[in-house]
């Protein structure tokens, strides 16, 4: 019986960290905290060097995400559609996806010994999500609760963003539906380094992400004036040696 009121209040914790916005961080990304420095590759997608990356390429995940989060929050369809979107001549682009361990896709509560739900979720390459991986290993984030207690943990929160931009410390949405609720979907909450579902009309911020590395895809106009340009410098050259 205790067991289950414990259970009921800290979904209820789970629900309220979902809902409740600390702050919108846009810090820069703390030295040595994580393995961000080494592991999130920057890649420019735009051709211009000097407004910076574009995404990161992510050698742990074999994914690239987007530097840039949603800048507002929206239902789960539009968030979806948010990330779908084609970006600098790409397509393939995604919401971050959750691995759900569970036979029937069903929540199974972290601090109960579980992996996939609650605070502190499953965050390895193999079995965690996506944004948990991100979160935990990527930015050495902190989950509000100490991993097996209901214990507050110093520091707990996005304390790093990294080099992304409008990294919220706010619920972001999941790609993954949630199998026993179609009419929900899974979420990671930055805020609390957390994650459950939650009804698709609810209001979250997006990431996006691309399958494994997004290099600089030239447009049809820059291979051209490429050609162009080795044209007249093999011609020079004949030149020269005529
Ligand atoms: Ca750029």
């Amino acid at each position: 019986m205790r067991n289950l009121i414990m259970k009921k209040s800290l979904q209820m914790a789970a629900l309220l960290g979902a809902l409740t916005l600390a702050s919108a961080a846009n810090a820069n990304g703390v030295p040595g905290q994580g393995s961000w420095e080494t592991t999130l590759l920057a890649r420019d997608l735009d051709g211009n060097l000097v407004n910076g990356p574009e995404a990161f390429y992510d050698t742990a995940l074999n994914v690239t995400w987007l530097r840039a989060g949603s800048a507002s929050a929206m239902n789960w369809s539009t968030a979806k559609a948010w990330a779908e979107q084609d970006r600098f001549g790409l397509s393939g682009w995604r919401l971050p996806t959750t691995h759900v361990t569970t036979a029937d896709g069903s929540c199974d509560y972290s601090y109960f010994g579980g992996t996939g739900c609650g605070f502190n979720p499953d965050s390895s390459v193999a079995t965690g999500s996506e944004m948990a991986h991100l979160f935990f290993q990527s930015l050495g984030n902190k989950s509000r609760y100490i991993p097996g207690t209901l214990d507050d943990q110093a520091g707990w929160g996005l304390s790093n963003t990294g080099d992304f931009k409008n990294l919220r410390s706010y619920s972001s949405w999941s790609g993954t539906v949630y199998a026993p609720q179609s009419g929900t979907a899974w979420f990671f909450s930055l805020g609390y380094g957390s994650q459950a579902n939650f009804s698709k009309d609810q209001s979250f911020y997006a990431l996006a992400v691309h399958p494994g590395d997004v290099v600089a895809v030239p447009e049809p106009q820059t291979w051209a004036l490429t050609l162009i340009g080795l044209t007249g410098l093999l011609l020079s050259r004949r030149r020269r040696v005529a």
